[in-house]
């Protein structure tokens, strides 16, 4: 991400009701249905949203996170212009997306333990690279994973995808846990975003003709989920070489 963008803490924000998924928020214009059943949104070419992707592989998924975190623990990393990220942030994979006041950029050690990040468990590429394909996208091999972690009040602001050397690859962003507003722009920051809801299991692949377009997450509100409590978990991964 080229993170001007990624915000400070803001004040969390108490919101007691757990938010469901409703009929009103699977609707959208362009949705349909695939060979499973899943409903799917096209967002535009080159970007589409797979509703409830990640379905047998969640418990491993998630036990496996919480491996990685043993590690290499979630921590807020400070932009180059010297703001604490209101979301915490690990990686796993060759690559592992980093900021500090000398900049965004991929490293392949861990700062913090100056150890290479743990490897990118196969459950992990499996998802991704299905993912990829179901969007349109056949050959991706992610190298980088980046996790972020979302407590109440931990937002995202509108930014580009933009540190990796090759925008022929996509994006696969998989969201577990509390739900959340994901703000999806076009090419321009100005350009108007599409505000939708994701939930545990949804998937949002973009590339092509869409990967560079603007997106971002408001703040979290205060909910619980069953597997990750106060939490939202969102794995994005890359293509960073
Ligand atoms: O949490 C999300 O859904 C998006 C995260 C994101 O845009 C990023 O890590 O670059
Ligand atoms: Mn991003």
């Amino acid at each position: 991400m080229g993170l001007a963008a990624f915000a400070q803490v803001s004040g969390t924000q108490l919101v007691s009701s757990f938010t469901m998924h409703s009929d009103a928020d699977r609707m959208a214009s362009d949705l349909f249905a695939n060979s499973e059943g899943l409903s799917q949104e096209d967002l535009g070419s080159g970007a589409r949203l797979l509703r409830g992707f990640v379905a047998s592989e969640e418990t491993a998924i998630l036990s496996t996170l919480r491996e990685i975190e043993t590690r290499a623990p979630f921590r807020h990393m400070v932009t180059p212009g010297g703001f604490r990220m209101s979301v915490a942030m690990t990686n796993c994979g060759p690559l592992g997306w980093v900021t500090d006041r000398k900049g965004y950029r991929y490293d392949a050690l861990d700062p913090v333990s100056g150890s290479p990040w743990p490897a990118m468990p196969p459950v992990f590429s499996a998802l991704a690279s299905k993912a990829a394909s179901a969007a349109g996208f056949p050959k991706f091999e992610p190298d980088a994973c980046l996790m972020n972690r979302y407590e109440p009040g931990a937002k995202v602001s509108l930014h580009q995808d933009k540190d990796e050397p090759d925008f022929g690859q996509p994006i696969v962003s998989v969201s577990l846990g509390v739900p959340a507003v994901f703000l999806f722009g076009g090419l321009k920051r100005s350009d108007k975003a599409k505000r939708m809801q994701l939930f545990h299991g949804d998937v949002v692949v973009w590339g092509g003709p869409a990967r560079l377009r603007y997106h971002g997450v408001l703040a979290l509100k205060a909910a619980q989920h069953p597997l990750t409590g106060a939490h939202r978990i969102n794995l994005t991964f890359r293509k960073a070489s």
